[in-house]
């Protein structure tokens, strides 16, 4: 049985691929567990589909937990269901950015932490229905000592879903990979209030962009000694920017939802860190101030 903390686009996504009678939602403290959760689905390709998830009941224990809560509820959510978990289950972080996962990680070294990065796609467009825009892969590494021994287990159980899982035993690096991109494209899209494709038109982008990625290259060559040139790091985020022109991007859909973004984890984490190694993160530091006005109000 696999449990999923985190009911939201993408808990209900792995509600939905992985086989039904396999899954369960973890309640949280509290929460009743005597219903299900119903939604529709609709898949990438085929036609829509009602859903049935039950709620792990009190007492029963996944082999397998997924956390697909937002970084800045993640430690919290962990922490209200733990000592439900024997000290051995797996628990997996699916969070975008960085610093919730080692939050984590820190707090429960004696356990096995795993974090996972996925490029699947999905949203709730409408309260009852559960879309799967886009298809990825998603890879799972360990981030604590005592991971190691699980990454084989969590991938085989999540291959159950026909999604593309892959091992990575250098998971953080995959994670600063993802960063870059979203650091690059994400608060851009929130403060100009547009889709991903026209931020690169935008003055903000061209003014700052240049600067931003020398502060990435810097913190990531200091951070996990991957050495690539700004150029090339701007290169990868306007490919990314053209091949989601239309798109919405999660922290501008926060914004225009009026729920907190993840700023923390991807620009507010960067300048935190090179405050840490003494490196200087002007950009980042702007944009992050930048998008915190915006969700404050
Ligand atoms: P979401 O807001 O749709 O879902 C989060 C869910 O967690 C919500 O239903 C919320 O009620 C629930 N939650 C909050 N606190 C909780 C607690 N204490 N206990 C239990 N549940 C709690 O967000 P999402 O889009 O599913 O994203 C989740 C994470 O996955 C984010 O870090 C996001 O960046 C990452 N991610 C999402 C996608 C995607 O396509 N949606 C893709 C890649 C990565
Ligand atoms: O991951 C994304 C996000 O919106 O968070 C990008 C790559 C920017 C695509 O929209």
């Amino acid at each position: 049985m696999i449990g999923i903390l985190g009911a939201g686009s993408l808990g209900r996504l792995w509600g939905a691929m992985l086989p039904n009678g396999c899954v369960a939602f973890v309640a949280r403290p509290g929460e009743t567990t005597d219903s299900s959760l119903d939604y529709r689905f609709r898949p990438f390709e085929g036609p829509e589909s009602s859903i049935q998830i039950p709620f792990l009941r009190t007492g029963d224990t996944p082999d397998l937990m997924l956390v697909t809560t937002k970084a800045g509820d993640t430690l919290g959510a962990v922490a209200g269901v733990i000592d439900q978990l024997p000290v051995d289950i797996p628990i997996l972080l699916f969070q975008n950015g960085l610093g919730s996962q080692q939050a984590v990680a820190e707090r429960w070294p004696e356990r096995p932490i795993l974090a996972a990065s996925t490029t699947e796609g999905a949203n709730r467009p409408e309260p009852g229905l559960l879309v799967h825009a886009g298809t990825g892969d998603t890879w799972v590494g360990p981030l604590t000592d005592q991971a190691r021994f699980s990454v084989d287990r969590a991938v085989a159980m999540l291959e159950d879903s026909g999604l593309a899982i892959h091992r990575e035993p250098a998971i953080l690096q995959r994670l600063w990979q993802k960063l870059i991109i979203n650091a690059g494209i994400n608060p851009y899209t929130a403060i100009l209030n547009c889709p991903n494709g026209d931020i690169l038109s935008a003055g903000l982008y061209q003014d700052t962009i240049e600067e931003l990625c020398r502060e990435l290259s810097e913190l990531m060559s200091a951070a996990v000694q991957i050495t690539e040139t700004p150029d090339s790091l701007r290169q990868r985020i306007e490919q990314v920017a053209q091949n989601t022109a239309g798109n919405t991007s999660s922290m501008r859909a926060d914004v225009l939802r009026k729920r907190q973004t993840e700023i923390d984890f991807i620009n507010g984490y960067l300048a935190k860190l090179g405050k840490e190694l003494g490196i200087d993160t002007p950009v980042n530091q702007m944009l992050t101030e930048r998008v915190q006005q915006l969700s404050s109000h």
